[in-house]
């Protein structure tokens, strides 16, 4: 077995998002041939008791309470932010300008203002840079965009996706601080349209073109909530739901939902396209099945099918067990990691980039615009 080239790691930040790239880089090399293995090298965090800790769990070769030191290390190829979107921008750009790749969790930033500089950054910089939109890489959405390119849905009339969560309902739960940070504006940029429309947006760029125009509606249900960081009560500037229509470029339309006020659903990822010879359903509680209608079946026979993509023609599926087993959320960025090290070995850039998370971005400020306005916007790319 030849050698692999060690690609070191330093990531930035150690809470949920910390924990689900750290299982992806431990993992990757198991289960993918690869020319690269990505080496644990420094885990960075503010609070030196919590970051040793997550040295030790998760096998990290040492830590760092300072970002910037972990930036100017030599040892250091990759930089992984995992931190909140506040801190995305600067960290991202010292490591552009310090020649280190950089891998980014979603969104990009808190808005587009933010964003671009970061993009710049990187392609000035000339360093490999991806965003973890990690739902692409579920085998059954990548086997959506498979089918689309191939043409088999036709000319494309609807895309609508909806992200339901129910975790925010209670009016004594506070804003900001570790873990509840994607409450608070200052930290997180909004709520639900950078958190888990982005998502949902993300995916229906790559699977259905560019978005715009947007007509969007926003609301904030618990108006005050007290702040963990300064013990006061203060006003909640995060959207707490948002829901927007849309027109893409392909001349379909677009309709997207998300809240955290849905009693019930813990993290319903959902999206239906519908085109002219057939529709593709997903649902991220289901996440190895696409549904699928085809016209083209024979009629009394016509129906939609529940394909379980877990067979080794389909994405991702022969690295895994054998035909029928499944696999689930955390492969998602087993995957991110593979395709990136893989792209870094044959030097092609890994999608989502900075320049094309940047459209995304470009559509969360529109929607959050258009609320704020009460009219259509339309989405202005950098
Ligand atoms: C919020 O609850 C959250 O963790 C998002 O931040 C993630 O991006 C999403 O995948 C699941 O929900």
């Amino acid at each position: 077995m030849p050698q692999l080239k060690p690609l070191n790691i330093g990531l930035v930040g150690y809470g949920f998002m910390g924990r689900t790239h750290s299982n992806g880089y431990k993992r990757v090399n198991d289960f993918f041939d690869l020319e690269y293995r990505p080496i644990l090298k420094a885990v960075c965090g503010r609070s030196e008791a919590n970051a040793k800790a997550f040295a030790e769990k998760w096998q990290y070769e040492s830590y760092e309470t300072d970002w910037k030191k972990l930036v100017a290390r030599k040892d250091i190829d990759a930089i992984d932010i995992c931190t909140p979107n506040d801190s995305h921008a600067e960290i991202a750009i010292a490591a552009a300008e310090a020649g280190k790749m950089v891998l980014c969790e979603k969104p990009l930033a808190r808005d587009m203002k933010e964003s671009l500089p970061m993009v710049l950054a990187v392609e000035k910089a000339g360093v490999k840079n991806t965003v973890w939109y990690n739902y692409r890489r579920a085998p059954a959405v990548t086997f959506a965009k498979q089918l689309i390119d191939q043409g088999k849905l036709g000319r494309i009339f609807h895309y609508r996706a909806n992200f339901l969560q129910d975790w925010t309902i209670s009016a004594d739960l506070p804003q900001g601080g570790a873990g509840l940070w994607r409450l608070d504006a200052a930290s997180a940029g909004s709520g639900v349209t950078g958190d888990l429309l982005a998502h949902c947006i993300d995916t229906a760029l790559w699977l259905n073109g560019s978005i715009t125009t947007v007509s969007a509606m926003t609301e904030t249900f618990v108006k005050e909530r007290k702040h963990t960081l300064t013990g006061k009560v203060e006003p909640v500037g995060i959207d707490d739901a948002c829901a927007f229509m849309c027109r893409f470029e392909n001349g379909s339309l677009g309709l997207f939902e998300s809240t955290r006020y849905a009693r019930g659903h813990k993290a319903l990822y959902t999206f239906e396209i519908n085109g002219e010879n057939g529709s593709l359903k997903w649902d991220l509680h289901d996440l190895h099945r696409l549904q699928y209608f085809n016209y083209g079946d024979e009629g009394p026979l016509r129906g939609w099918r529940s394909i379980h993509v877990t067979d080794s023609d389909h994405p991702y599926m022969k690295h895994w067990w054998v035909p029928g087993l499944q696999i689930g959320y955390e492969h998602t960025f087993v995957h991110q990691v593979a395709d990136f090290l893989q792209d870094l070995a044959s030097g092609k850039p890994t999608s989502p980039t900075f320049r094309e998370a940047l459209e995304t971005q470009a559509v969360c400020d529109a929607v959050l615009d258009s609320a704020e306005v009460g009219q259509w916007q339309t989405v202005v790319p950098a």
